[in-house]
């Protein structure tokens, strides 16, 4: 089943690779047809090559966007040898048949993503070059079809035993399919965009008023991705894993890495996790997490001469212990005086909107941290998609985006004063990145004692509770959903608890908040929950 190549049309927009390849398929005296910068490339650098247009006896013409597309070239391509009457027609209509194609499309993605103006994208839809990747690997069973430079090192070894396999043919043929399946989702999301923007959330709020976005909905659930690359391995080493990225995202998946290992898949959630929990606050923030969950949220002191800094350092006295390896966000540049201490600190992700150069490069002189830097365009997504068997659920994302406390209700003991009413509205954000269930105890702006993942909230509270050991007393304490009875919120009380915000609306809770009053405590209640799964 081997293909000797003895003719190869050659079109390539990425030029990377490109020359070895055409040093191979000269050595092998293989004939090179070839696309107008293309061919200008390849006889640049000596080696022969034939214009498309002396095979199709028509120039390339309408400013290069009618090139390969020709019976000649196509016929070439698609000729099945296996079949007599094939043969005799190439023969007839004095054809050569192709036995390797080289295509790699117009940069779409790129020009999008680059800010071009609708008519420049237009201009970088490939018509002909998909055309010659789906026609030669339909006929994979005489055409290798190469879609990337990364498949030259196969062709060249290819041309010196003998010819490709039927197996690698079929192989580069799947991934010529997937590959221009991509693009052209890649296309139909950009026109989408184009088109029904407006009609999509964009600010992650779900307004209850308004109606759900019925075009918008199925629009972001067709949201296409494209495979960027493979991971070393998934959440475990046994698990096969890849990243895809949507082609006009600007998220944790597009940032740029400026130093470190590979990112892992792990290394992408927890990271992803992280900006969450430190975007909800309008004022200098870091989150840092692990295993998807925060072992320290804090913002800055409000005297605090280097805020990133001092909202770092808050952050990692929660709980120094689960902080080490962990992933880090701040929402600020991080400064010099941030990177010094993260420095001290085994820490597996930083990630921030930019980096001092100070900063930066000292940073950098630890080999293993992963750093990176997330697009200046980052925004919350507006949609969270998660998958179940069989489908997939959708919900506008939870957030706090001009925060209020209009609807808060005081229903035990005194009203907050305007410090701890501050601390109350940090631990009821910051209870909202903690897997439910979630019990947060915070004082001046920071964590200090955080009840995570529990199937019960009581166990949350002791969790709390003994986290935050000597720091419980005097500290307000956030429940991401209600009390269903005062048994959790006894636990915090004893410890000395003075204020408690939670959303409400538990049959009981008439004894959970008389249970605050016996107390003296301050209690808020909310009306709106924030459940994290
Ligand atoms: O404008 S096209 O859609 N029309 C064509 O007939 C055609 N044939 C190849 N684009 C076409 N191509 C693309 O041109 C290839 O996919 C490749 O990306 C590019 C290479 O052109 P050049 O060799 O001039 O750089």
């Amino acid at each position: 089943d081997l293909i000797e190549i003895r003719r190869a049309l050659v079109s390539v927009s990425d030029k990377s690779g490109l020359l070895d390849l055409a040093a191979a398929l000269s050595a092998a005296d293989v004939e090179i047809v070839s696309t107008g910068s293309t061919a200008k490339t390849i006889a640049g650098a000596g080696f022969a090559v034939t214009e498309v247009s002396s095979i199709t006896g028509f120039p390339e013409s309408l400013d290069g966007r009618v090139k390969t597309l020709h019976p000649s070239v196509h016929a070439g391509i698609l000729a099945d040898l296996r079949l007599e009457s094939h043969i005799a027609q190439l023969q007839e209509l004095e054809i050569q048949a192709f036995q390797l194609v080289v295509v790699n499309l117009y940069p779409f993605s790129e020009t999008v993503a680059s800010g071009a103006a609708p008519d420049d994208v237009i201009e970088q839809i490939d018509i002909g070059g998909p055309a010659l990747v789906r026609a030669s690997a339909k006929n994979h069973a005489n055409v290798a079809i190469a879609v990337s430079p990364n498949t030259y090192p196969q062709i060249i070894e290819a041309l010196t035993t003998g010819g490709t396999s039927l197996e690698t043919r079929r192989n580069l043929a799947a991934t010529a399919f997937a590959h221009t399946a991509a693009y052209d989702t890649g296309v139909a999301t950009w026109f989408a965009a184009q088109l029904g923007a407006s009609a999509l959330p964009s600010d992650g709020v779900f307004d209850p008023a308004a109606p759900l976005p019925e075009s918008g909905f199925p629009k972001l659930v067709e949201r296409s991705v494209a495979l960027a690359h493979t991971l070393r391995y998934g959440e475990n080493s046994h698990q096969r894993a890849a990243l895809y990225l949507e082609p006009q995202g600007h998220g944790i998946a597009q940032a740029e890495q400026l130093n470190g290992k590979e990112m892992s898949y792990n290394n992408f959630v927890d990271a992803d996790a992280a900006v969450r929990a430190a975007w909800d606050f309008a004022e200098p923030a870091v989150a840092i997490v692990k295993h998807a969950n925060p072992c320290g949220i804090a913002v800055s002191s409000s005297t605090a001469l280097d805020p990133i800094a001092s909202a770092h350092l808050r952050a990692h006295e929660c709980d120094p212990v689960s902080a080490f390896g962990g992933v880090i966000a701040a929402n600020r540049t991080v400064t010099l005086g941030m990177a010094e201490t993260v420095k001290e600190i085994f820490t597996e992700v930083l990630v921030a909107p930019d980096f001092e150069p100070d900063a930066l490069k000292l940073l950098q002189t630890k080999k293993n941290l992963r750093i990176l830097r997330l697009p200046a365009e980052y925004a919350r997504p507006a949609v969270e998609l998660k998958q179940i068997s069989g489908g997939v659920l959708m919900q506008t994302s939870d957030g706090f985006p001009d925060y209020t406390t209009d609807a808060w209700q005081l229903v035990s003991g005194e009203p907050a004063d305007a410090d701890t009413l501050a601390d109350l509205v940090f631990a009821w954000k910051a209870c909202r990145s903690v897997k439910s269930n979630a019990i947060l105890l915070a004082q001046n702006g920071a964590s200090v004692g955080v009840g995570m993942g529990q199937v019960n909230r009581v166990d949350s509270c002791h969790l709390a509770v003994s986290r935050a050991g000597a720091r419980a007393a005097g500290s307000v304490a956030a429940s991401d959903a209600f009390f269903p009875f005062a048994d959790g919120l006894q636990v915090l009380l004893d410890a000395g608890v003075r204020a408690v915000v939670q959303p409400g609306g538990s049959v009981r809770d008439a004894e959970v908040i008389e249970a605050a009053q016996n107390a003296g405590v301050t209690m808020y209640v909310t009306g709106e929950r924030h459940f994290f799964h």
